[in-house]
């Protein structure tokens, strides 16, 4: 008998996957932040990497497992084969190509489809009760198209929407006021990108909403200019590119936010991508970021916000251009 068998005697044999089983299809940039923000927050202790770059995919795992022992003995394991996500409670995509320097997200929209093509059955093969979490871009369209793909319920289908935009504003927020970013709350919902909409009809402090102090804030009359805010907010995935060639941090820690409120069952409120039609007199079968809460069947409310005219205008015009960048697919 060998060492290991004179070592241990068996009681039970031990079951191969954890119940917060999380894959991560895409191990570039934003996948790997990912992967280790989820493992760093102890968000799930069984994480898979999948990629078609079989070098590069052993390269990142074998170097997060040598980590595993500063991470509460986390299982991480990785293959180019779908077989080894088997049973995953969560699978997070964010395979595909990225924007280059200049390119809009919704340029991205038909090669990325295509890569979907063959991911997103396979997921589903071998996790039938999986929640999916879609970071690709354009993530409103792919979450869409991921959806189609896998013929699960749309409260299963979540894309990562304007989490990172409402992050990114409510960071810029409380450089301007002095108070922490997480006591700044302000919601940015519709598409995560170009046509992303402030609701700066809510935008308060300890529930001091700044509309009440100042009914011009985020508007064209506003003098101290808060509206530059949000203009900030939907250039600063292009400077950031410009800068450092891509975007990373901080969408791996919003997405780990994400899988820990699905995870853990929490009911906390994210703005996600989820499907909008029915909601704020949108009628397009598209899915666009609303406050929802998560758990761990995926979307459970949609948080009804009291909107402006102008904010729900701006809402149905992002839906009007989802749909038709969506009637234009091949899939
Ligand atoms: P990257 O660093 O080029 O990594 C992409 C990875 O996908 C590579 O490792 C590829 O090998 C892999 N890949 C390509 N095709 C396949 C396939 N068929 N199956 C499995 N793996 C595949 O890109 P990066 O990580 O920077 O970006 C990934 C995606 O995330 C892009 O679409 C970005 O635009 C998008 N982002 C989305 C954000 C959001 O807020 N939703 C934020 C940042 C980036």
């Amino acid at each position: 008998s060998s060492l290991k068998d004179k070592l241990l005697s068996v009681v039970t044999e031990p079951v191969p996957n954890g119940k917060n089983k999380v894959t991560v299809v895409g191990v570039g940039q934003v996948g790997m932040a990912c992967a280790f923000s989820i493992l760093t927050n102890h968000v799930s202790s069984d994480v898979v990497l999948i990629d078609v770059m079989a070098d590069k995919l052993k390269g990142e795992m074998m170097d997060l497992q040598h980590g595993s022992a500063f991470l509460k003995n986390a299982h991480i394991n990785s293959s180019t084969d779908y077989a080894a996500s088997a049973n995953s409670s969560l699978c997070i995509v964010t395979a595909g190509a990225r924007q280059r320097e200049g390119e809009t997200r919704l340029d991205l929209v038909q090669r990325n489809t295509d890569i979907f093509k063959g991911i997103i059955p396979k997921l589903v093969k071998y996790s039938p009760n999986t929640i999916l979490l879609i970071v690709s871009n354009p993530v409103d369209i792919l979450t869409y198209v991921a959806w189609k793909l896998s013929g699960l319920p749309k409260n299963r289908v979540i894309g990562s929407g304007t989490n990172l935009d409402s992050a990114r504003f409510r960071f810029l927020l409380s450089q301007k006021l002095t108070v922490a970013p997480t006591s700044c709350h302000g919601w940015i919902i519709g598409e995560h990108g170009d046509t992303s909409v402030p609701v700066w009809s809510g935008v308060n402090v300890a529930g001091v909403r700044l509309r009440d102090l100042d009914p011009n804030v985020g508007t064209k009359n506003d003098k101290e200019n808060y509206s530059e805010i949000h203009k900030q907010v939907v250039d600063s995935a292009y400077e950031v590119i410009k800068l450092k060639g891509y975007t990373s941090w901080a969408i791996g820690l919003s997405v780990s936010h994400l899988a820990c409120a699905i995870l853990r069952n929490s009911h906390q409120v994210h703005a996600v991508s989820t499907m909008v039609s029915g909601f704020h007199g949108i009628s397009e079968e598209v899915f666009l970021s609303l406050p929802c809460t998560l758990g761990e069947n995926g979307v459970t409310y949609v948080v009804q916000q009291k909107l402006t005219d102008e904010e729900r205008n701006m809402l149905k015009k992002s839906a009007l251009t989802m749909h038709e960048v969506q009637t234009g697919l091949k899939f």
